[in-house]
């Protein structure tokens, strides 16, 4: 029988119907990815829309609760969702937002929305993917209240008490569906920096965030009056700064809002992390364009005035304005668009003009008002600007001998035969005697090994310079064929996979993390092109007889002893790449049909950041917690 639709009312609950099943079948295109990630996700959206609710100006207050069983509960202090019935729709507001897709911010006609939110998609799509969800509103006096199940509503919005001191707000409480993520285990700590983050962003809002899953009740608030002042005091940073307070600048053009925030270190790294509508933009783009050039034109400006660049002398380089800043920059936008590989790059051209404007304006007034500031970090760039031309011309110098001394490519790498870096792959290896297997069980048609002695430098504290006169950095350099630094060209890139294979111990990830370093800050292309894996050994061999299976993680092992009747079987636990046989070797770990690689992603730079300046700075001891605690978890480092 054919179904006649012949009522407007219908014909929306099927559109409804679809949208929140299309939401339920592709749930990656609309929260990225079914992991922990795509469930943490869901928490950002509905803090996203309480964030915006602030943003105009009727909130000051966000409540995030993890309750037992993963149940998340979101309430915040603004005018609550209307609960009216929608003229157009017949449907209460509420109704609507909670199921029909994009339909936030419609309600308001100045843009009350600044657009957030990765996919900018709210709370019908977590009401979409939550096995049950329910909104209660405080609002008019009345307790308003509706449920839902997998995105459908159970009956129509009602009022479920009364009360009267005029108070307002949004109560999202939602149990995430375990038929749609790997996994509904929130981690606090990851919620929790987000949150943090959020505070720092939007300046005199209260944040609090509480787990009531364990025996003990874990809870922080976050407010900072500061912003992204308060931001920038509370990195901690390894360097002396060169300036006490940061310089703060703050401008509205055309609806766009920009604020500022910069110190200068005297680290050789530039650090500048910037955000549109509280989105981390790890690409940069058009706003980060604008601060830079208008960086480098103010202060090549002030210091020609100043006498400090003469008449005869070339400007300063963007790289020199820019090495040691620590800087924040924050803007909120009408319509952002956002590209790049990650949607993390600003696209928006008119941003440049004005964030540029608005810095010159600002920087040109601190520099005047502050003289004795402004010589010092002018002469520190001058020093910058030497120390560039003198190491351009060193590096040449060590690169033109580094090739004569040793022909063209390192002694110990054991090269493939094929020249076509599409096929070509390239193991760093820990240790000779891994190296010695390796080199025996590789396939040599399109497998290089590069042995390293011990650990490598620490690129992080060396710099540049000294990293070069390091033979193991040097003997990477030379087989990858890319050169580095400014000079680094990833078409010269001989292997399209560079495999760092080391042992599943706590020295291992350690000099994972070194070569991790050393890539991320001197050829950071490779990451970004998604030329960088890690290899995974087994942890166990278990052998019953004649046949032997490989384990590569405690769960793994726990199966495939389950499985085994009466027990009989014989456990070896590998300590090391070195004590596997070639042939082992080739099984496990480097034959591409049986193999698995992990491939490093950056879509987190600024928490690789984080991660490299807790592992690489001075600080010993939260060094060792990390370590330690990724270690035990190696087949999940993915920074
Ligand atoms: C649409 C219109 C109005 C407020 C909201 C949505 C709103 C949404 C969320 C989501 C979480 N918390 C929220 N608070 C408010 C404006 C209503 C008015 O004009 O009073």
């Amino acid at each position: 029988m054919e179904e006649i639709v012949n009522n407007k009312y219908d014909a929306e609950e099927i559109t409804v119907l679809e949208g929140l099943e299309a939401v339920r079948k592709r749930p990656g295109m609309y929260i990225g990815s079914t992991s922990i990630k795509g469930l943490h996700h869901l928490v950002y959206e509905i803090v996203d829309n309480s964030v915006d609710e602030a943003l105009a100006g009727h909130c000051d207050f966000i409540d995030i609760q993890i309750l037992p069983e993963n149940i998340i509960e979101i309430s915040d202090n603004g005018r609550g969702i209307p609960t009216n019935i929608h003229p157009i729709h017949n449907k209460s507001a509420l109704e609507i937002i909670m199921t029909v897709l994009h339909a936030g911010g419609k309600f308001e006609k100045n843009g009350y929305k600044v657009s957030g939110g990765l996919h900018g998609v709210g709370a019908a799509v977590v009401n979409a993917l939550s096995e049950w969800c329910e909104v209660i509103i405080k609002r008019d006096d009345k307790i308003w209240y509706q449920k839902y199940k997998e995105g459908i509503p159970e009956e129509d919005v009602k009022s479920i008490g009364e009360y009267n001191d005029h108070k307002t707000g949004t109560t999202i409480r939602f149990k995430a569906d375990h038929k749609i993520f790997d996994t509904l285990e929130y981690e606090l700590d990851v919620l929790k920096s987000r949150i943090r983050e959020l505070s720092y962003l939007n300046k005199g809002l209260t944040l609090s965030i509480t787990d009531k899953r364990g025996e003990e009740v874990k809870s922080e608030t976050f407010k900072k009056d500061g912003g992204i002042i308060d931001l920038i005091n509370e990195l901690e940073l390894n360097d002396k700064k060169l300036i006490d307070t940061p310089i703060y600048m703050y401008g509205e053009e055309d609806d766009v809002v920009v604020e500022m925030a910069i110190i200068y270190t005297t680290s050789q790294r530039e650090n500048i992390y910037s955000f549109v509508n509280n989105i981390n933009t790890h690409e940069g783009g058009t706003h980060v364009s604008g601060f830079k050039t208008a960086l480098t034109r103010v202060i090549n400006d002030s210091a020609r005035s100043l006498g400090y660049i003469k008449e005869k002398d070339g400007n300063f380089q963007g790289s020199d304005v820019r090495e040691g800043i620590v800087a924040v920059l924050n803007t909120k936008i009408q319509e952002p668009q956002f590209e790049g590989q990650t949607k993390t790059k600003l696209g928006n051209s008119e941003v440049t003009g004005i964030v540029s404007s608005i810095l010159s304006k600002h920087l040109k007034d601190y520099l005047d008002d502050y003289p004795k500031d402004t010589k010092n970090l002018i002469e520190k760039i001058v020093m910058t600007k030497r120390a560039r031309e003198a190491a351009k011309k060193a590096r040449e110098l060590v690169l033109r001998k580094s090739a004569l001394e040793i022909g063209s490519l390192p002694g110990k790498l054991a090269d493939c035969s094929s020249k076509d870096p599409a096929e070509c792959e390239v193991y760093i290896v820990e240790g000779d005697s891994a190296g010695g297997s390796a080199k025996q069980g590789r396939d040599r048609k399109f497998q290089a090994i590069l042995p390293l002695r011990g650990k490598i430098l620490n690129v992080e504290k060396a710099g540049l310079h000294k990293s070069l006169e390091n033979n193991e950095i040097k003997a990477m350099v030379t087989a990858f064929g890319t050169n580095i630094g400014d000079d680094f060209d990833i078409e010269k890139l001989r292997y399209h996979k560079i495999i760092i294979m080391t042992d599943a111990d706590v020295d291992g990830a350690h000099i994972r993390t070194l070569l991790l370093t050393f890539f991320y800050r001197y050829m950071k292309e490779i990451i970004d092109a998604g030329n960088v894996f890690i290899a995974q050994p087994p942890l166990y061999k278990v052998s019953q007889g004649k046949k032997v299976t490989y384990a590569y993680s405690d769960e793994e092992l726990k199966k495939i002893t389950a499985d085994i009747e009466n027990r009989n079987y014989n456990l070896q636990r590998y300590k090391g790449l070195g004590e596997m046989n070639p042939e082992q070797l080739w099984e496990t770990t480097m034959n591409p049909e049986t193999r698995s690689l992990l491939k490093v992603k950056l879509e987190d730079a600024s928490y690789a950041d984080v991660i490299f300046d807790i592992l690489m700075g001075d600080k010993v001891e939260p060094r060792r917690q990390f370590i330690e605690e990724h270690a035990k978890n190696v087949r999940n480092l993915d920074i």
